[in-house]
């Protein structure tokens, strides 16, 4: 899906776990390989060469030979002229490929954001509390809207208590066109912007919005709801019926294009997005991994059960779930199904997930988990990053060395432990990083 697609956009090279709002802090992490290769391209090109890379001139020239591109999609020349003449560069913004920039690169944070920490009970509590009365106020609209468009208007609600805290709190303080023409001009991903440069631009021309009201935020994400240009063409609609998409002050409209964006991604009425279960420590916790997918009754037989009520109810027995540990054992266990799929289409995000499964849960009345989150000695995010490159020497492991612990990683952390029989914790620990030192000095020079 588009919109998936535009949220996970840098998933690939480092953010496992994010959404728009949170991409400034991901950003500043790159992973070491990454690093290494664009210091050594600094190096080969030794000095000014590689300085002369990006400026406010290239930029003007960018401007002038994107024009044709602009044009062939739809943009009239006369418009394109009167949006570009004064646009500059803002080369503060993150996410830019700058040479220079490569050699002084911050760093990675030392650590990331733990599970608890993600999913903030009180956060959570806060967001319900708003969402329950944004609800109440707004009761008609949001019913108008379920019906209009078949989603739960609590996850509507909930993705949009996510994003921008019920559009309090959207950082718009960038011009969509500034930033999207420096992102497409510098940008690490200059496809993706500049097809949104040209929606940007045909916003402008069709009357949407004048080009200086254009507020977004660093990545061009817009409005109450924080779409993109494209999302704007692809899902805005008029809920209010002013004639007008207004995703900026209709609230109406926002959560309306909001549902609209939310409806391809298969929400099934008749479940809850998953269940939190109790897990016997004689399940292999390296099963925790959303692609393995097992009906209710599999899981069942392995001892896993309900934490609340006795057993899984009927009903359940045959729905394809999948386990989730977000802190491995060391905090509570779902059993997931398929709307926490459909979420993730949204945000391809375990923890995103699981914030706007419980925040929906809240904002109807029920929610939070039950188990609590033991306190976890958090390893250095080069620690995990060592862990996921050994893992994937060992044939354990296959994604992103991204120093984060996703489903993939925690369920190689597991496999790993168990083939070297240790306790299996399915989290990164000193322990596991000990472990998996030792293997390394000891093993044969074919399998470093
Ligand atoms: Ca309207």
């Amino acid at each position: 899906m588009l919109r998936s697609s535009w949220r996970s956009y840098l998933n690939p090279v480092t953010c496992e776990a994010m959404s728009l709002r949170e991409t400034g802090d991901c950003l500043q992490k790159m992973p070491l390989q990454l690093a290494f290769l664009c210091a050594l391209f600094s190096l080969l090109l030794s000095g000014p060469a590689a300085a002369a890379s990006v400026s406010q001139e290239g930029f003007k020239a960018f401007l002038g030979s994107f024009r044709a591109k602009a044009v062939e999609k739809g943009v009239r020349p006369d418009v394109y002229d009167a949006v570009t003449r004064d646009l500059t560069a803002d080369f503060s913004l993150p996410d830019l490929d700058i040479p220079e920039r490569a050699g002084k690169q911050p760093g990675q944070p030392e650590f990331v954001r733990t599970p608890e920490q993600y999913l903030s009970a009180k956060y959570l509590g806060d967001l319900a509390g708003q969402g329950r009365k944004f609800y109440a106020a707004h009761k008609a609209t949001l019913d108008a809207i379920e019906k209009a468009y078949g989603i739960d208007l609590h996850i509507v609600l909930a993705v949009w208590g996510r994003e921008t805290a019920f559009g309090t709190s959207n950082d718009s303080t960038y011009n969509a066109l500034q930033v999207l023409a420096t992102l497409s001009y510098a940008g690490n991903r200059k496809d993706l912007f500049q097809k949104n440069f040209i929606y940007a631009i045909r916003m402008v021309q069709d009357g949407v919005i004048a080009a200086r009201d254009m507020k977004s935020s660093w990545a061009g994400a817009m409005g109450l709801a924080q779409f993109m240009p494209e999302d704007y063409y692809l899902h805005a609609v008029d809920m209010d019926g002013d004639g007008k998409k207004d995703i900026w002050h209709s609230v109406p409209d926002a959560l309306a294009s909001l549902a609209n964006n939310l409806h391809g991604i298969g929400w099934d009425r008749t479940q809850p997005w998953g269940l939190e279960v109790r897990v016997p420590a004689s399940v292999d916790c390296s099963l925790g991994y959303l692609d393995i997918r097992k009906p209710v009754s599999e899981w069942a037989a392995m001892g896993i059960a309900p934490l609340k009520g006795e057993a899984f109810p009927p009903e359940t027995l045959g729905w394809q779930a999948s386990l989730l540990q977000p802190a491995g054992v060391y905090g509570p266990a779902f059993l997931t199904f398929q709307n926490f799929q459909a979420i993730r289409e949204y945000n391809k995000s375990d923890l995103y997930a699981l914030f706007v499964g419980d925040l929906a849960d809240r904002i109807r009345g029920g929610g939070g988990f039950m188990r609590r989150w033991d306190t976890i000695v958090q390893i250095p995010t080069a620690d995990v990053e060592y862990m996921q490159t050994r893992l994937a020497a060992l044939g354990l492991y296959g994604d992103t060395i991204d120093g984060k612990a996703g489903g993939r990683t925690r369920s190689a952390a597991g496999a790993y432990q168990k083939r070297a029989g240790m306790p299996q914790t399915c989290w990164p620990t000193k322990e596991l990083i000990a472990h998996l030192k030792a293997q390394e000095q000891n093993a044969p020079a074919n399998v470093r």
